[in-house]
């Protein structure tokens, strides 16, 4: 049985080639910088949008053809529906995927029932992992969808609502170690506020840190050594998502003594409706030693909210994987394409065209990031621009050697400060376009 009969393994053609069934830029075993491209993206398939995306919107119902799907909310349908999920994941050479618990199993009529729903479709998960190599990159819990989390899960105003989270967490650790998952992720879901009059901010914020202390000692606990990630987003569902942007995270973490188990989970979407780039968010997260993983996608920057299209802007990928490399890689994390079809792409070849045009847009990313690195020409253009602290004055109030008192004695000698040089940001943003017409 194959759900994708026409698809053929995705192989790479190279740049010249007019198949949209190949790679032109994704060769997995290509060696950039001593590492396969495969090795630095880590790429990985969501299984919400791919697999439960049905493209409905707030104006009318889904629109996707899945004929592999009956509809049903039964733990069978969602057993073919794995089977299925992996034949798309090893067809696009993807060696990760990421689920929450209620995108690969139904809820049931009462927790033990939804636990034992999530473990019968494991078996298959597992199964297919084995079969195929495929692995997990992480798992999550869905705590915003069941109206029992009006208003939020480990934040919200009834304790009943933060035990039922803390049980799903505790299950959904358990699965993911299991399935050998290198990360969890927590999204903050509706762990936010629509206002403040019916709020207690600083109540929330301490059962939100108490929670994530919990799922460390759960973890701990079972031996689940996978690394904890933080995604995140400053609105939608929430009007303010207390997860705003990766410096609010990073604040979190440490004042909650947390940072040592947490690192974050960059999503492009999410930066652009904190009012970043995702150049800032991940050099932000990167300087701070909290990078872990990317949610790969991009907004429609006339629309304001995460629309979670498919990342094809060589600018993008480019600046992404400049970062990503500066930090030194992502580690455990991966290139998790968290985003979906548009409503109107509803058949199933549109997921293999969206998933190759993210893939190759990454590779070629990658390609001009280490280009730009080889050549050195934009890192040496900013040690230049910084060449004041490595001597005189800057270099000693970099060491700590000055206070006000000499510099003001500096100064009082001197008169003047030394001329400013131009930033030259156009001479940049076309240096950078020579790298990517060269690549
Ligand atoms: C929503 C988030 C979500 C997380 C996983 O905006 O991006 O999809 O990645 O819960
Ligand atoms: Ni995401
Ligand atoms: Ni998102």
């Amino acid at each position: 049985m194959t759900a994708f009969p026409d698809v053929p393994v995705i192989q790479y053609e190279g740049p010249q080639s007019d198949n949209p069934l190949a790679f032109r830029w994704y060769n997995p075993d290509e060696v950039i910088e001593g590492k396969t491209m495969k090795d630095h993206m880590r790429f990985s398939i969501v299984y919400w949008h791919t697999f439960r995306g049905t493209g409905a919107d707030p104006f009318g119902p889904g629109t996707a053809v899945r004929p592999w799907d009956d509809g049903s909310e039964s733990v069978e349908n969602a057993q073919k529906r794995a089977v299925v999920a992996f034949e798309l994941f090893t067809k696009l050479q993807a060696p990760y995927y990421a689920w929450h618990d209620r995108d690969v199993a139904p809820e049931g009529a009462n927790l033990r029932e939804t636990h034992a729903n999530l473990d019968a479709v494991a078996d298959v998960l597992e199964e297919q992992q084995k079969a195929t190599g495929v692995k997990l990159l992480w798992g999550t819990a869905n705590m915003f969808s069941n109206p029992r989390f009006m208003h939020g899960a480990a934040t919200s105003c009834n304790a009943d609502v933060f035990a039922y989270a803390g049980a799903q967490v505790k299950k959904a650790l358990e699965v993911t170690k299991r399935l050998g998952g290198e990360n969890y992720v927590f999204w903050g879901g509706r762990e936010g506020y629509q206002n403040l009059y019916n709020t207690d901010m600083k109540r929330e914020l301490d059962h939100l840190a108490k929670f994530f202390h919990m799922a460390v000692d759960y973890a701990k606990s079972i031996g689940f050594d996978g690394q904890f990630l933080i995604e995140p987003k400053p609105k939608e569902p929430t009007k303010h998502q207390y997860d705003s942007d990766a410096a609010a995270c990073m604040n979190f973490l440490r004042a909650y003594d947390l940072d040592s188990h947490f690192k974050l989970n960059i999503e492009t979407n999410h930066a652009t409706l904190a009012g970043h780039t995702m150049m800032h968010e991940l050099d932000y997260a990167g300087m701070q030693g909290g990078l872990g993983s990317i949610d790969a996608n991009t907004g429609d920057l006339l629309l304001g909210w995460d629309t979670d299209q498919f990342p094809t802007d060589y600018y993008l990928t480019t600046q992404t994987m400049l970062m990503i490399m500066k930090h030194g890689g992502i580690g455990t994390g991966g290139v998790n394409f968290d985003a979906k079809v548009r409503r109107e792409s509803f058949e199933p070849i549109d997921l293999f065209h969206a998933h190759i045009g993210g893939m190759d847009a990454f590779a070629k990313g990658l390609k001009i990031a280490a280009a730009i690195r080889a050549s050195g020409e934009l890192a040496d253009f900013v040690k230049n621009r910084y060449s004041t602290w490595d001597s005189g004055i800057g270099a000693k109030i970099e060491a700590g050697e000055v206070g006000f008192a000499e510099l003001e004695a500096y100064m009082l000698e001197k008169g003047e400060v030394d001329a400013n040089q131009s930033g030259r940001q156009e001479y940049l943003e076309h240096m950078i376009n020579k790298y990517i017409d060269r690549v």
